[in-house]
């Protein structure tokens, strides 16, 4: 796994963060020392999926990046007829994601697109995977995403969305911000990794609440909502339709 030190020297100007080959290349090292809980979500999300996958359905994954999330649902899930929809609009993720689930899914079992999640209609879907991808939308964009999940979900279908979250208790948002700063220095990012990345994330990864993720998800008819994992400040939801 290559090492990501694409912050570790002074950068003059910190342009904002783009996931282009050079992220691509370090990505799965990056999100792996980025975000507390990735791996262990990773690996229950493929639980979440076997339980709701149905047969002859579609499984989507938005914002797929390498497609980790499709590989831990891919060695879980075990109905008939299920057909894998990967979206990435980083031509770099998509172009190696493709050559990631080949060596994993037969062809005619997976398709791998380079678009905008907001341009994809969602059809005949059991499960839906948002995994760190929703927060990237401009926040006027996230309502008519996932009016679009929830219209494309079979009865029963389930929504799983990862986010990193912002909390209204200015206490708890320190705590638990702080705790993500220590989480990556244990991880042996510096401190000015952590700084620049910072400004390159400010205007292009922004935070809700949970509250404000619940008033969505019910606006968009999601009758059930549960929190089933949260690390720091980096969470995970399960939405069901009725
Ligand atoms: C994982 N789910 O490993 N349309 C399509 N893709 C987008 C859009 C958009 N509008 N906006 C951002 N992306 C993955 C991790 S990473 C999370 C997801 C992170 C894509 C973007 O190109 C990137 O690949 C992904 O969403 C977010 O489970 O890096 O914090």
């Amino acid at each position: 796994m290559q090492r990501d030190a694409i912050y570790a020297l002074p950068q003059g100007q910190v342009v904002d963060f783009a996931f282009n080959e050079a992220v691509a290349d370090v990505f799965p090292d990056m999100i792996r020392r980025s975000v507390p809980g990735y791996e262990a979500i990773i690996s229950l999300l493929g639980v979440i999926a076997r339980r709701y996958a149905q047969p002859h359905s579609r499984i989507y994954d938005l914002g797929c990046s390498l497609g980790a999330a499709t590989l831990s649902m891919v060695s879980q899930v075990r109905e008939a007829g299920v057909h894998f929809m990967c979206v990435d609009n980083s031509n770099a993720m998509t172009s190696r994601c493709g050559q990631i689930l080949q060596r994993h899914l037969a062809a005619g079992h997976f398709e791998v697109l380079c678009a905008d999640i907001q341009d994809v209609a969602v059809k005949n879907a059991s499960v839906v995977v948002l995994n760190f991808t929703l927060q990237f939308l401009k926040p006027a964009e996230r309502e008519a995403m996932l009016a679009n999940i929830y219209q494309g979900l079979r009865p029963g279908g389930v929504l799983i969305l990862s986010e990193k979250l912002r909390f209204a208790d200015v206490g708890e948002q320190g705590l638990l911000t702080d705790l993500h700063l220590e989480f990556k220095r244990a991880n042996g990012y510096s401190e000015l990794e952590i700084s620049q990345k910072r400004s390159a994330l400010e205007n292009v990864l922004i935070p809700d609440t949970f509250e404000e993720h619940l008033t969505r998800l019910q606006a968009a008819g999601f009758g059930h909502v549960v929190r089933w994992f949260q690390g720091f400040n980096f969470a995970s939801l399960l939405a069901v339709k009725a």
